[in-house]
């Protein structure tokens, strides 16, 4: 065994320190693979996460990060999933190195790794996912349309458990990362720092103007100010709708208030559904990198 020691008897029982070891791994591959979008794999790590809960349904008590199902099709071919195998196949390494971590965990440790490493709150993080197999995939549908509304975005996220403050607070991971046209069918990002966690998407939210972009492509806007940024139509609906504008303000205004809060609302999106053993007392807090 390691260094000698004699042969342990029981299985091996991960303790924080391994999974500060996952992380670790996970912020170094994300500082030395730079050849990606703007320079970091770390927005679509956290689409990962996102998109492996939110298949939540409290009613039935289906779908969330517990099971990794999105590894199989026809779960990995929903059009909404366009994309993330880009991030699953970077975290395959990471895998390979910790072969005792499930996928499930991985995924979501990966989703609070990448938002501490690009500027992000502290996201407390605890192990207890299982892999589920193929019969466990959700159906298609669960997740998010950028083309609705208000009434929409409710709907999905109310299914999950979330209320409209959460809703709000989660919507500002569009901070990071961009949409692409190959993907999705949007094009191009959401502000000017894609790569680093703030709460701008909420300032230009309520600060820029948006125009419908002209293009041939699915309906989205653009700032009037340089035609370089983009919104979705759901994105708008948020300062469109009184009661999810309110919470645009308050982060558009304290970027304290939606650290804190954008991070509560991301530890509870990762853990929907899942059966921990665990406390949420004992929760992880892992070191950022320097
Ligand atoms: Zn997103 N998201 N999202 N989102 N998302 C995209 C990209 C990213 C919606 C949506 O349709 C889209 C949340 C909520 C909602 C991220 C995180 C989170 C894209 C572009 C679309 C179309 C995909 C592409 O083309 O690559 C809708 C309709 C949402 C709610 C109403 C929540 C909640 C998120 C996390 C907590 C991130 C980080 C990206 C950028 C991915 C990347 O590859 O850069």
């Amino acid at each position: 065994y390691l260094n000698g020691e004699a042969t342990p008897k029981g299985p091996f029982v991960p303790t924080q320190a391994d999974y500060q070891k996952v992380y670790d791994a996970i912020a170094d591959r994300l500082a030395n693979e730079t050849d990606y979008d703007d320079g970091s794999y770390g927005p679509v790590l956290v689409r990962l996460a996102w998109h492996a809960s939110g298949t939540y349904d409290k009613e039935t008590g289906t779908g969330g990060s517990n099971g990794a199902t999105m590894r199989f099709a026809p779960e990995s071919d929903h059009g909404a999933n366009a994309g993330l195998k880009h991030a699953r196949d970077f975290l395959e390494p990471i895998k390979a190195q910790f072969p005792w971590i499930t996928y499930s965990d991985l995924w979501t440790l990966a989703g609070s790794a990448a938002v501490q490493e690009l500027g992000g709150p502290k996201i407390p993080w605890r192990p207890g996912r299982a892999d589920g197999d193929i019969a466990a995939c959700t159906p298609d549908g669960r997740l998010p349309d950028a083309s609705k509304d208000h009434r929409h975005i409710r709907a999905v996220f109310g299914r999950m458990g979330f209320d409209d403050r959460e809703m709000v607070a989660l919507c500002g991971a569009h901070s990071l990362g961009r949409a692409h046209a190959d993907r999705s069918g949007f094009d191009g990002p959401w502000d000017f720092s894609p790569t680093v966690f703030t709460n701008e998407f909420f300032r230009l939210l309520v600060d820029e103007k948006w125009n419908q972009r002209k293009w041939n492509g699915p309906a989205q806007f653009t700032d009037k100010g340089t035609s370089t940024l983009m919104m979705l139509p759901t994105d708008l609906a948020l300062v469109k709708d009184k009661a999810f504008k309110q919470h645009v303000e308050r982060y558009a205004k304290d970027s304290d208030v939606f650290f804190q809060e954008f991070a509560d609302v991301y530890v509870k999106l990762l853990e929907l559904g899942v059966p921990f053993k665990s406390k949420p007392e004992d929760r992880f807090v892992f070191k950022t990198s320097e």
